[in-house]
């Protein structure tokens, strides 16, 4: 590791500041007492609304329920606009939180983390950044989100392309001028399907390239009122012990009744109310949609249906409807507009399927069918999730060992928290955890506490490291496959969930999808036993 520049000391250091840093900084800052230092990438806080402003950009989880839960004054104190809120918004909560717990005095922004060494003797970890600045820190944290390392396709001839190009999740700040402009899409995930419609009603020309057609629900934004406004602040223990205590950590219940519980009738009916009011509480709609295939064709044939009914142009229509993975088995979109973008006249769909991309040639992109010309590519192809991340700095725990090597087979965790080898490493909503199965603050909070405590207690009782077992990891991988297996969502087989996404990487099913609530109480019941499955020791490493 680089020796010239002097070292900073801290008890912890914490890697990112979106909402799992500025939280970990406040908890182990204020409230356990440690000296804390968080390292940001990025120009400023945010995390992934700080990198994702791409046109469309919006969180799809509903805004009263998409932030802190952990100071009621704070979430009384906060007035959201609209039932999903845009990256301005969640930028300006963000900084309102980071303001008022004054988190920014113990921010380095621009400062991105190269490398991080697990020191043996010390029984520290040694930060590099980028600049070349070091830090040693006892505890590391890293909270640098979930989908934060964007995927380029490696496509041939992309250097030779005339025109620009862009990546959704690094998306200018000063934003992309559209007009005039002929633009191809690459993409049809929840980003490309918030993209299109808007891109569509600036650009020339907009042609989307489609690989795998997505289900979407419209979202049915709108501006909230004042009673709304007023019910979620009374409501605040009720809203908070909901999303504490639901499988996605989202304000609303899973229905208790199945599919067939009910007639033909009355299910299209269920669906059809659910399809106006909008939303991600679509899939909620039955207790067995995502577990079921014959429960879930119903859901899936309901909006085929709807994509037919709204789509103009037969051939685009059946194409945008040609979905192969049931409903939900990746993650569900929910959209403004995405499917009547496809009736205006400045907007064709290419399908990958039938016409794979060639290569990108100096005036587009070519098929093996013909060449598209463009101005502009966007490229809403997504990010090497959960694990790419943390894999792109170069981690180092025991024995020099590389996180890299470590998880060649694909990660191996225990609850997500940590990986074996690698002492006093905590990851926030790390493979393995419930994370992007969920809406993302509420587990992020989960983890924090979690982390916060754990720390607490180890310097509580004398503890210098903590560390996953390997048999406890070896135990929770096999449970995290037994909880993917009793869903249907491994038969989406492109899923990101399975790192199927980006060649190369090994397909394992990443996050934990027994629920929320299941992980938080064996998480709280770990912790009650004395950090069971975690080794604790006192001393020089090479003592234990
Ligand atoms: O990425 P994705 P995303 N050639 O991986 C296609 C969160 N999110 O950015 O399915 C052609 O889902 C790929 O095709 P295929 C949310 O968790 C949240 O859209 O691999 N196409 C797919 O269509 C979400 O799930 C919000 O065959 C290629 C698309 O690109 C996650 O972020 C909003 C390709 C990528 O879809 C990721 O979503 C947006 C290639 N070489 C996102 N490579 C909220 O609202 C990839 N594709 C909170």
């Amino acid at each position: 590791m680089h020796q010239s520049n002097p070292v900073t000391a801290l008890d912890a250091l914490v890697i990112g500041a979106g909402f799992s840093g500025l939280y970990q900084l406040h908890c182990l800052r204020d409230r356990a007492g440690l000296s804390v230092k968080v390292l940001e990438a990025g120009g400023d806080l945010g995390g992934t609304w700080y990198w994702n402003r791409y046109p469309g950009a919006r969180c799809d989880s509903e805004s009263h329920s998409y932030c802190y839960f952990f100071s009621k004054a704070l979430y009384q104190e906060w007035e959201w606009s609209e039932r999903y809120p845009g990256p301005p918004e969640i930028l300006r909560y963000l900084h309102h939180v980071a303001e008022r717990f004054d988190l920014k005095r113990d921010i380095r922004f621009d400062t991105r983390v190269v490398a991080a060494h697990y020191d043996e003797d010390e029984n520290c970890w040694q930060v590099r950044t980028e600049a070349g600045d070091r830090y040693r820190a006892t505890y590391l944290v890293s909270a640098v989100g979930c989908l934060s390392s964007a995927n380029v396709p490696d496509i041939p001839g992309l250097e030779s392309f005339a025109g620009r190009w862009y990546h959704t999740g690094e998306w200018p700040h000063e934003g992309v001028d559209f007009r005039g402009k002929r633009v191809g899409q690459v993409g049809t995930g929840s980003t490309g399907i918030q993209s299109a419609p808007v891109i569509a009603r600036e650009a020339a020309h907009l042609t989307v390239f489609q690989r795998t057609a997505q289900y979407s629900v419209p979202a049915r934004n709108a501006p909230l009122d004042e009673s709304f406004r007023r019910r979620v602040r009374e409501d605040y223990d009720a809203i908070r012990d909901a999303v504490r205590s639901t499988p996605n950590g989202h304000p609303f219940r899973i229905a208790k009744r199945s599919v067939f519980d009910v007639d033909a009738k009355e299910r299209h009916a269920i669906y059809e109310s659910a399809w106006e009011k909008g939303g991600l509480q679509f899939r909620a709609s039955f207790r067995d949609l995502v577990l079921d295939r014959t429960a879930n064709d119903t859901a899936a044939e309901f909006i085929k249906q709807k994509i037919r009914a709204i789509v103009r142009d037969p051939r685009t229509a059946a194409a945008l409807a040609d979905i192969d993975h049931p409903y939900a088995a990746k993650r569900p979109p929910i959209d403004t507009d995405y499917f009547e973008t496809f009736n205006r006249d400045n907007v064709a769909l290419v399908d990958l399927r039938a016409e794979p991309i060639e290569r990108i040639t100096p005036a587009g992109i070519r098929t093996r069918a013909r060449e598209y010309p463009l101005d502009i590519i966007v490229f809403a192809t997504g990010f090497d999730a959960m694990t790419g991340p943390l894999l792109r700095m170069d981690i180092r725990g025991r024995g020099g060992r590389t996180l890299a090597e470590a998880w060649r087979e694909g990660p191996n965790t225990y609850l997500g928290l940590q990986v074996p080898g690698f002492p006093n490493l905590f990851t926030v909503t790390g493979p393995g955890s419930p994370s992007v199965l969920t809406n993302m603050p509420v587990a992020i909070e989960q983890h924090v506490e979690w982390i916060t405590d754990c720390i607490s207690w180890m310097r509580a009782n004398g503890v210098d490291r903590c560390e996953a077992a390997p048999e406890a990891a070896e135990r929770w991988g096999a449970h995290v496959n037994e909880a993917a297996n009793a869903t249907l969502l491994p038969l989406a087989t492109h899923s990101w969930y399975l790192g199927a996404n980006v060649p190369g990487k090994p397909r394992v099913f990443m996050p934990y999808a027994g629920g929320l609530a299941r992980y938080r109480a064996h998480c709280d019941d770990v912790a009650a036993k004395g950090y069971e499955g975690f080794v604790m020791c006192s001393g020089k490493p090479s003592a234990s």
